[in-house]
C-alpha cells in the first residue's frame, strides 16, 4: 500500500496537547478543565478491550449498508485552494455499499482517487450503539450530544483540510493513526479563512470555516499572516484507542497516516453557553450558513423535478 506523502515544511516547535489516562479522569474536573474553557486534550485507555475496527470488522457490521463516499480526487492538493469549487462535505458524492468501498481501499483505487467516507452517520447500523462510546462518554461526563456517531474512514494519505466546526467534538480513533494539526480560535484571521460571502455564490460547497492555507506547504507570499499562526500550532498523533476532544472553533487538519485503512468515529456536542456566546468564529460560521440559504433553496427546487430525485436529495442532506 501507499506511504503518506512526506511534508515539505516543518514548523520549528509545535505545541503539544495534554494527554490524560482514563483512570485519572473525574467528570467534574474534566468539565471544569477542558469543556468549559474549551481546551483540547487526548484521552487514552478508555477503549481497552474494544475489538479492532479493521476492514473485516467493518465489512461484517456495515458491509451491505450504503454510504455516500466523497470523491476528492488526488490532484486537488496540488491546486491553489482559492481555485477549489467545493470542499469537505460539499464535494461530489458516490453512493455505494461499504463492502464495495472496502474493495476500493484494498485495490488502492480509493487512494488513487482520494475517495473518503467522511461524516457518515452510523444511526440505524449495528455499530450505532456500540457500548464503547456510551462508556467513554459517561467517563468524560459529556452531555448534550448534537449528532449521532459519524464514521470517518478511508485510505492512509487522505487529508481532511484545515477547518473548524461550530460544535465541540470528540474524535475517537479506532484503527490506524491520524496526524492532527490544531490552532486555537484566536488564529481565525491568521489562517486566512475563505470569506463568508462565498456562501452566497457557492452555498455550502465552499465554506467560510475552511482555511486557504496548506499548513505544511504554506505560501507565505499569498498568506503572510500564517507566520503568526505558527506560534500557536499544536500537533497530535492520535493512535487507535485514543480520543481527542476538539473544542468548538479550534481549527483542525486531519491526515490518515501509515498504510492501509484508517478509521475513526466522531460525535459533536453542545458548547457551554458562555463560551458559545463569546466565540466570534461560531457566529461567523452561522452567518455563513444563513447566507447559504438562498442557494440551498435553489438546489432543493432544482432537485424536485429531477429523475434521480431521492438520490439527489440525499446528497443535499449529506452536505448540510
Ligand atoms: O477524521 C477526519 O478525517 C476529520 C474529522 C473531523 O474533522 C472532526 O472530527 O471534526
Amino acid at each position: 500500500m501507499q506511504e503518506t506523502l512526506s511534508t515539505a515544511f516543518q514548523p520549528e516547535s509545535p505545541l503539544s496537547v495534554p494527554r490524560l489516562q482514563a483512570h485519572e479522569i473525574h467528570p467534574e474536573a474534566f468539565l471544569q478543565t477542558y469543556v468549559i474553557p474549551g481546551r483540547p486534550v487526548v484521552i487514552s485507555g478508555l477503549l481497552d478491550g474494544e475489538p479492532n475496527w479493521d476492514l473485516d470488522f467493518l465489512i461484517q457490521h456495515l458491509g451491505d449498508r450504503t454510504f455516500p463516499v466523497r470523491k476528492y480526487g488526488r490532484d486537488r492538493y496540488q491546486q491553489d485552494k482559492r481555485d477549489w469549487q467545493d470542499m469537505g462535505s460539499g464535494v461530489a458524492l458516490r453512493s455505494m455499499p461499504f463492502a464495495e468501498y472496502a474493495d476500493l481501499i484494498r485495490s488502492g483505487e480509493a487512494y488513487e482517487q482520494d475517495l473518503y467516507l467522511g461524516r457518515c452517520g452510523l444511526g440505524g447500523t449495528p455499530l450505532a450503539d456500540a457500548p464503547v462510546f456510551q462508556k467513554s462518554e459517561a467517563v468524560l461526563g459529556l452531555k448534550g450530544s448534537m449528532t449521532p456517531l459519524n464514521l470517518w474512514c478511508g485510505p492512509a494519505g487522505h487529508t481532511s483540510c484545515l477547518h473548524y466546526d461550530p460544535l465541540d467534538g470528540t474524535l475517537t480513533q479506532l484503527y490506524g493513526t491520524k496526524h492532527i494539526i490544531l490552532f486555537p480560535p484566536s488564529q481565525l484571521y491568521n489562517l486566512h479563512p475563505f470569506s463568508v460571502w462565498n456562501h452566497l455564490i457557492y452555498g455550502l460547497r465552499r465554506r467560510a470555516v475552511y482555511s486557504q492555507v496548506y499548513p505544511d506547504r504554506p505560501d507565505f507570499e499569498a498568506f503572510p499572516r500564517y507566520r503568526k499562526a505558527l506560534a500557536q500550532r499544536y500537533d497530535v498523533m492520535l493512535h487507535a484507542g485514543e480520543i481527542l476532544f476538539i473544542p468548538s472553533c479550534w481549527w483542525h487538519e486531519v491526515t490518515s497516516i501509515g498504510t492501509g485503512m484508517v478509521c475513526s468515529v466522531n460525535r459533536w456536542w453542545n458548547v457551554p453557553l458562555g463560551r458559545s456566546l463569546r466565540t466570534w468564529s461560531k457566529w461567523r460560521a452561522h452567518i455563513g450558513s444563513l447566507l447559504a440559504l438562498p442557494h440551498i433553496a435553489w438546489d432543493l427546487l432544482s432537485v424536485l423535478p429531477a429523475t434521480a430525485r431521492k438520490h439527489k436529495l440525499k446528497a443535499l442532506i449529506q452536505r448540510l
